[in-house]
């Protein structure tokens, strides 16, 4: 009786954890690609960036965050708490508000864009760097919230995406084609919520 007590106790404290969790999720924004445009006419970027290299970008939202516009309801910007992006040899970590997500719902298109400011390390200096995805038939987002893993729109959703980056001090630049792209809970949030379900399972 005790036993069944303790388990049952257990299992709401788990089931409200996982709740409280549910609501401030960490939800990851991944995108990928190939570099297959340079221009860097002071050659700073040396061999580290190049037509060929690889890039990768991780942008870590709290899924509450809430709209920095709120009384545009065709346009949402929401804040990032983390951003990297690693281009060839070089990583771009952001730096400051400007970090986020931007969402545009209206008639005409729908509309999203991933940036940051960044420092690099190696330091070749400031830079700023941005996705967009474009869907010209505006049928991808149906509101100006914040894309959760549920919602997001597949890559092929969207007709034009692109992905550039630019430095400040020299306006040497990069961009290159997005080939993958994926919304996902943290996986400490998911480790959690498993753990969830396999009390209430073995509750039942
Ligand atoms: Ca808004
Ligand atoms: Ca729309």
């Amino acid at each position: 009786m005790l036993r069944r007590f303790i388990m049952t106790a257990a299992v709401g404290a788990v089931v409200s954890l996982v709740a409280g969790v549910a609501q401030a999720e960490l939800i990851t924004f991944k995108f990928s690609g190939v570099i297959d445009s340079v221009a860097d006419p002071a050659g700073i970027y040396e061999n580290r960036i190049q037509n060929g290299s690889p890039y990768a970008a991780t942008f870590v939202f709290d899924s509450a965050t809430p709209d920095g516009l709120p009384t545009d309801s065709q346009r949402g910007f929401y804040r990032a708490l983390s951003s990297t992006i690693v281009v060839g040899l070089v990583t771009f970590t952001g730096t400051d508000d400007d970090d986020g997500l931007g969402i545009t719902d209206d008639p005409s298109w729908d509309w999203l864009a991933l940036g940051c400011r960044a420092t690099s390390s190696p330091d070749i200096g400031f830079a700023s760097l941005e996705a967009t995805f474009i869907d010209r038939t505006a049928t991808v987002f149906s509101s100006d919230a914040l894309p959760l893993p549920s919602t997001a729109p597949p890559l092929n959703a969207f007709q034009q995406v692109l992905f550039k980056g630019v430095s400040w001090a020299n306006g040497s630049k990069f961009a290159g084609m997005i080939t993958t792209f994926e919304v996902t809970p943290e996986p400490g949030t998911l480790w959690l919520l498993l753990l969830g379900v396999a009390l209430a399972r073995r509750r039942a």
